[in-house]
This record gives structure tokens, sequence and C-alpha cells, in this order.
């Protein structure tokens, strides 16, 4: 099964290019660590990129928390995304119709299918929602991610919607490269496609050393937890590598994200050697 395969071996087996440049970042920069930068200034956007930037194969964008957008900051965005070499994830949620999702990814002030890499979206339209951004994001060579499971308390997207979710991708498997869940799909919603055969990648937020969660009932597992009991691919780390954000002192944020790194890698060469 795909779980106790390299990443580079992973690569060769995926077609959509953004899978594949992914899997390869991950194995040239030995990170399987992606940096959520939730943060409302352009400055301290930029400045705890271009600070974790070595450390990561994928940064994850909330794009409309900054309040002083402007379309240079893509640029300055991408300028990071060739220096630091990492691919870029904007965490759009998409979650409508299939003409107003097309228009969502494409058009308004961020244009994200332009830039993003990568972007995701909650199954509950049901399978319409994948038909309206591939129309956008394929010929773009982008892939999509669906939100299988969730990691806040309480969260609904389980048993029978995370089964559900699973059959949606299998049917787009050339857009879908795989889930935001917290544990690998491989059997779920059982279907005539080998686990073999299937190699979804698996992204995984709710990551932290220090801390089991917050107050607004997010939820925190280690790397270790996540990507060697659990099986998933990258591990997905907002502010337990910044803080708040503001007033980043550079040389924490740093050390931050190496330790990240250095705790996912393990657990994935623990994971590949069992
Ligand atoms: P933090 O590590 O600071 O808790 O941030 C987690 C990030 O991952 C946030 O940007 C949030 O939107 C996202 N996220 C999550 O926490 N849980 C999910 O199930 C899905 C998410 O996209």
């Amino acid at each position: 099964p795909a779980y106790s395969l390299t990443y580079a071996q992973r690569a060769e087996r995926h077609s959509n290019p953004a899978a594949k440049a992914l899997l390869e970042t991950i194995e040239r920069k030995k990170s399987n660590l992606c940096v959520s930068v939730d943060v409302a200034k352009r400055a301290d956007f930029l400045r705890v990129i271009d600070t974790v930037g070595p450390y990561v194969c994928l940064i994850k964008t909330h794009v409309d928390i900054i309040e002083d957008f402007e379309p240079a900051l893509i640029e300055r965005l991408n300028e990071l995304s060739i220096k630091h070499d990492f691919l870029i994830f904007e965490d759009r949620k998409f979650a409508d119709i299939g003409n107003t999702v097309a228009l969502q990814y494409s058009s308004g002030v961020h244009k994200i299918a332009q830039w993003s890499h990568i972007t995701n979206a909650h199954p509950v339209p049901g399978p319409s929602i994948i038909v309206g951004l591939s129309s956008v994001g394929l010929p773009l060579g982008r892939g999509l991610l669906l939100l299988a499971e969730m990691s806040t308390k309480g969260s609904l997207a389980t048993g029978s919607y995370t089964e559900e979710a699973v059959r949606m991708a299998r049917a787009h498997r050339d857009f879908v490269i795989g889930f935001i869940a917290q544990r690998r799909m491989d059997g779920v919603g059982a279907s005539d496609v080998s686990s073999d055969e299937e190699d979804f990648l698996v992204l995984t937020p709710g990551v932290g050393l220090d801390s089991r969660g917050d107050s607004m009932g997010q939820q925190y597992r280690t790397p270790d937890e996540v990507v060697f009991e659990s099986g998933c691919d990258v591990i997905i780390v907002g502010r337990g590598i910044y803080g708040k954000g503001n007033d980043v002192d550079t040389q924490t944020v740093q050390a931050q994200a190496e330790r990240y790194r250095k705790e996912g890698w393990v657990a994935y060469e623990k994971r590949i050697a069992r």
C-alpha cells in the first residue's frame, strides 16, 4: 500500500502535476511540513513565509484574512515560492454549486486558480462541486483536496459523509489528489479499486507539539500520531510555529519550523521502515 512507499516512489505514480510536484518537493527538501500562515497583515504574512520557507514543502494560505491585500502580494508570494522551493495551497474550502465555485475560483479579487497549486472543497454539495472546480483548475494543472474529516471537536464530517467524500474522489482521480483528513482513507467507502492502485494524499491539520487544543474547538495531535500512527502524508501547522503571528521573532519561528520538519520526517522514516 501507498503508505509504505517513499514519497519519491509515489511521485512516479501520480499524473496530476500538482500532486507530482508536491511529492517531489517533499522528497527533495526532506520535509512533509506545510505551514498555515493565518495572519492579517501583508508584512507579517511575507515575513513568516520567508522565515519558514526553507523548512516546508507547502505554504497554506487563507488569502481572505489579509486586510491590506493587493495583487502585488501574489507576486511576492510567487517569488518566495521560487526562492524557497515550495508549493502553494489556498485553503478556500469551496462549498457551493458548480457554477458559483468556478467563478469564486477563477475570479474576484483573489483569482485563486492563477497562483494556488492546490485548493480544497467541502464535499457537501456532491460531485458537481468537483465538476465546477475542475473546469477551471484542470487546464491549469491544479489539484483539489476534499475535506473528508475535520480536526475540530464535534465535527459532522464522519461516518457515511466521509465515505461518500472518498467515493466522490475516486470518481474524479484526475483532479482530486487527496483529502484533508485525520487518517489514511485506504479502504474507506469500500470499492472495487484495490488500495494498491489508489494513492490519495492525506494532508492533516490540527498538529501541535506543545498544546492539545485551543479554546475554540481545535484539537491537536503530534506529528508522530499523525504521520506514523495514522499514516498521513503532510502535517499542517499554524500557531504551533508562529504563535499569534505579529511581532514575529524570526529565530523562534525558524527554530519551531525546523523542529516540526524534523518530527514529521522522523515519523515518516519510521513508517516506511515498519
Ligand atoms: P492552527 O495550527 O493554528 O490551529 O491552524 C490550523 C489551520 O488548519 C487553520 O488554517 C485552519 O483553517 C485549518 N484547518 C483545521 O485546523 N482543521 C481542519 O479540519 C481543516 C482545516 O483546514
